[in-house]
This record gives C-alpha cells, sequence and structure tokens, in this order.
C-alpha cells in the first residue's frame, strides 16, 4: 500500500479526445505516487473520447489503478461528477480530485500541496486561475474580465474571497460528500456554482490555490451569455432563499441514479 489517503481522481471527459491523452500524460511518478485510482468519466463521448482514454491510460497509468467508466446516460458535467463521488464514497477514498479532461488544468499543480498536506486541512481545495501566483496561457481578456467580475459578485453575495467559481482541478473529502446533499443540482456546466455555495452554507471548510490554466485546441461548451444570466439567476435564489433554494429541484430533466458501466479496469501494477 502506499503510505497515503486514498485518493481518487476523476476526469470528466466529453468529445475531447485530442485533450484526454494529453491530460493523462500529466500522471508521472511523482503525481501516481499520490493516487489510488484515476477514472475517466466519459459521458457517452460520439467522438472517440473513450477509447482514446483507454488506450494512452492503460500504457501511461501503471502504478496507480486506471478505470474508464462510461454513463449510462447522458448526465452532463454534473451529472458525471454525481456519478463520480457516489463512486468515490462506495469505494470509501478519502479524497476525490476532479480534473477536467480537456487539458486546460494541470494535476501536477496540486501535487506540492498534497506533498505540504494542505489536503488534511480543508474539505474543499479549489483551483484558482484568477489569484496571485495563477498562471493563464492564451485566455481571452473578456473572459478573464468576465470571471473576475462574477468572482466579486459571488463574494460579496456570500461575504467570503472567491477566487474562481469552477476551474477544472478541485480537491473534496470524501466525508463531506457522503450525504447525497448535491444530487438536485444542476447536471450542466453550471453545477460548480451551486456546489461552491453549498460548500460554504454547510460550513465547510474552503481553500483556494493558484492553477496553470491553458486555452489552446480546447473547444469550450460554454454559452458565454447564456450562463452568465443562468448563473445570476442561481446566485439570486440562494441569495434571497438559502437552504431551501439548495434543497429546491434545479435540474432540468432529474435522473434517478447517475449510473455507469465501467468499460475498462486496470490494477496497480507496483503498489506492494
Ligand atoms: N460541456 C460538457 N462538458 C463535459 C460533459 N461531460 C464532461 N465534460 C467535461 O467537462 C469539462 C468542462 O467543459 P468545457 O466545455 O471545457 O467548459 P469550460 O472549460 O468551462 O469552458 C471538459 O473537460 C469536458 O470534457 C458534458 O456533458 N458537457
Ligand atoms: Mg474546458
Amino acid at each position: 500500500m502506499k503510505n497515503h489517503p486514498r485518493i481518487l481522481v476523476f476526469i470528466p471527459a466529453y468529445r475531447c479526445k485530442a485533450q484526454v491523452v494529453r491530460v493523462l500524460d500529466q500522471f508521472d511518478q511523482r503525481v501516481q505516487a499520490w493516487i489510488h485510482t484515476v477514472m475517466v468519466v466519459d459521458n457517452r463521448s460520439p467522438d472517440g473520447t473513450l477509447q482514446a482514454a483507454i488506450d494512452r491510460g492503460t500504457a501511461r497509468i501503471i502504478e496507480t489503478n486506471f478505470i474508464a467508466w462510461r454513463n449510462d446516460d447522458n448526465y452532463g458535467l454534473g451529472g458525471s461528477h454525481k456519478a463520480a463521488f457516489r463512486y468515490a464514497v462506495e469505494q470509501k477514498m478519502d479524497y476525490v480530485v476532479v480534473l477536467h479532461g480537456d487539458d486546460q488544468a494541470d494535476i501536477r499543480d496540486l501535487v506540492p500541496l498534497l506533498e505540504e498536506g494542505v489536503h488534511e486541512q480543508v474539505d474543499c481545495l479549489l483551483g484558482a486561475r484568477f489569484m496571485s501566483g495563477s498562471r493563464l496561457k492564451g485566455y481571452s481578456w473578456f473572459r478573464t474580465f468576465g470571471n473576475r467580475l462574477y468572482n466579486k459578485i459571488f463574494s460579496f453575495a456570500v461575504l467570503r474571497n472567491i477566487y474562481d467559481l469552477g476551474s477544472g482541478l478541485n480537491l473534496y473529502r470524501v466525508s463531506s460528500l457522503q450525504e447525497f446533499y448535491y444530487k438536485s443540482f444542476p447536471d450542466d456546466l453550471t453545477f460548480n456554482y451551486v456546489m461552491l455555495l453549498a460548500s460554504y452554507h454547510r460550513g465547510q471548510n474552503v481553500r483556494f490555490f493558484p492553477i496553470s490554466w491553458r486555452e489552446e485546441d480546447q473547444i469550450s461548451n460554454v454559452k458565454m451569455f447564456r450562463q452568465a444570466f443562468k448563473v445570476l439567476g442561481l446566485l439570486a435564489g440562494y441569495f434571497f432563499q438559502r437552504g431551501s433554494f439548495l434543497a429546491s429541484e434545479l435540474r432540468g430533466k432529474a435522473f434517478d441514479r447517475y449510473s455507469g458501466q465501467i468499460k475498462c479496469f486496470q490494477e496497480a501494477k507496483f503498489s506492494d
């Protein structure tokens, strides 16, 4: 056994065949030494993302268990989180790390914090693109401006300093996810915003850390203006109704379960 907590790295992937292989390449020995299982969650991509992940994952992820999972239905990004969080609870993991499959964030930014033991002091350790020490590459000034503005609005509403409302690299303590309070949260890309509000509302210990972020060949699925309005609506709902808003049904289509199939499981070779 590795002398470390049980950490599941969950990689949500949708139509990112070219990028997901680069994400798996981030897992060098120093990273793998910390991880119990790497799990790619493919949200039924039509472009061969799952197979690309299996090919590279089984070759690259040697000292850590590797799982390729396919959702039983199209659950969106939020729904993929729900599937992975339930898996982490069932497998008695200590922490779950979310790393987006489109190679914008880099898990190597998290390793120094694990080495320092920062994860032991928090419930949520959230990668931030907009704080001192963050490194943005190729991210447009307009998006940077919009993100910073929204960070300010949210910070004002919850009276906390928020440096990112949802980057592609986050760590959560699994005991804080045990209860399925996030089941009714949106299944789409706005899941993270509600998750963050709920973390504060539940009195969890939330901390941000600076990350690097690239925009190269990634195709964002975010419809910027549409999402910007939706997010303000979510914040207003929370601001006026607090706990009852978080407990309300926020999904367009409610799934009963967030199930999936393990399409590939490769056991760690060198975990003694
Ligand atoms: N849009 C979208 N992304 C998904 C889904 N399932 C997993 N993802 C992954 O979620 C990540 C974030 O999506 P993206 O469109 O890049 O959003 P952005 O980075 O905030 O602009 C990507 O790595 C996707 O591969 C899904 O159903 N829809
Ligand atoms: Mg992205």
